[in-house]
């Protein structure tokens, strides 16, 4: 088996491993991807200043997230379809998650249902959830989510409609994903896939399976989003939410000071700066690059939580740095969860941690709550002055 020395290799295996229409649905973004590049850009764009005559021998990356303890600084975001990339991929990779010592949020478009994994796991969990049109359906997931101890609900503010993911369109991405004849060919090129699903428990929606009557197979995913999603979701379907979740609240897919004012004002208690990986708006800017405003907003009035561009453990500092209270991240953990089930989640969140350490130890930094201004800077221009 090669030898994985960062979230790249475990990308790249990925890749290899998957047939087409599930990689470029995990990997790719909305239109030309110009956000997508964006997020890795910026991120890749910021520099880490050292201070090296420290004694940095003992470092502390433990932090509380939404209340709930994390190993390092970084929770396993919410992602649709993990489990066609594994079988029974989400509760493979909320195992790992608190095998490791990090939270793990499930999707609402997950393929493992909220129970599945709470028998899994039998730890608290955080459930992420999109607003349906069909309200009963929300209160149902809700309510399941409190019923399987979820200690947090993620409240994603950013899916009125779902970007046009293009490579998803030229797939005919369904789910399960439809047998055409050029699905059929990726699939059986990947035999390894293939054999591993065929150990699935669910290939469609398990959160929908009793809540939403064609839910067992879906045709065309975004007539079915554009169907069911709730593009009147507005401040105060956000407030009856806060009304009726009674533990924390997260709200995810802030990406300017007047909507995390907003989440301060319904009594949120976190928010996440996330422009959805890049999946939804094509042209938002790189959420690393509008953290700071946002912190500068809200202060130190509602934990801020950062999604955007993370593959390196330096990614998790620069974010801190920036005001970041902690860190969540996609695609890291599900190139891991493609290439090798819960091990590959295990492998990402070892490189990360590793990387972490790391980059603590050069740039002198023995708690990453105290990441004094300049650590984390733009690069500085070439040149004399
Ligand atoms: C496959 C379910 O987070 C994504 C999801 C949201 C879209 C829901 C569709 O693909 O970015």
């Amino acid at each position: 088996m090669s030898k994985v020395a960062s979230i790249f290799d475990l990308e790249c295996l990925a890749r290899e491993r998957l047939p087409g229409v599930v990689f470029d649905y995990i990997h790719g973004g909305s239109e030309q991807q110009l956000t997508v590049q964006r997020n890795l850009d910026d991120m890749r764009a910021l520099a880490l200043r050292q201070h090296s005559l420290r004694d940095v021998s003992h470092r502390d990356t433990r932090v509380t997230m939404a209340g709930d303890p994390a190993r390092i600084p970084l929770a396993l975001g919410p992602t649709g379809l993990a489990g066609l990339t594994w079988a029974n991929g989400e509760c493979e990779a909320a195992r790992a998650a608190v095998d490791f010592g990090v939270p793990f949020c499930l999707s609402t478009c997950s393929i493992n249902s909220i129970e599945d994994v709470a028998e899994a796991i039998n730890q608290p969990f955080w459930f992420q959830l999109y607003l349906m049109k069909d309200h009963k359906v929300n209160a149902s997931l809700m309510r399941r989510a409190h019923d399987a101890s979820c200690s947090a609900l993620v409240l994603t503010i950013d899916l009125h409609t779902q970007g046009k993911r293009w490579a998803d369109e030229k797939h005919g991405l369904a789910v399960p994903p439809r047998l055409t004849p050029a699905n059929i060919m990726q699939m059986v090129g990947h035999p390894r896939w293939l054999a591993n699903m065929a150990g699935s428990k669910r290939h469609t929606f398990g959160n929908f399976e009793h809540e939403i009557k064609e839910a067992g197979s879906i045709g065309s995913l975004s007539k079915w989003i554009e169907e069911q999603f709730d593009p009147a979701f507005d401040v105060n379907t956000a407030r009856r939410v806060r009304a009726t979740w009674q533990r924390k609240l997260i709200l995810k897919g802030v990406m300017n000071p007047d909507d995390a004012r907003t989440a301060i004002d319904i009594g949120a208690d976190a928010i996440i700066v996330s422009n959805h990986g890049g999946r939804q708006l094509d042209g938002a800017p790189s959420s690393i690059s509008v953290l700071p405003e946002i912190v500068d907003a809200v202060g130190d009035r509602i934990e801020v939580l950062f999604d955007g561009g993370i593959r390196t453990g330096g990614d998790i500092v620069k974010a801190i740095g920036l005001g970041a209270h902690a860190c969540l991240s996609g695609r890291a953990w599900l190139y891991g969860l493609a290439a090798r089930g819960c091990k590959g989640v295990t492998c990402a969140l070892t490189l990360l941690e590793q990387e972490l350490q790391d980059c603590m130890l050069l740039t002198g930094l023995d708690n990453l709550q105290r990441i004094e201004p300049g650590v984390v800077t733009a690069q500085p221009p070439l040149g004399r002055r």
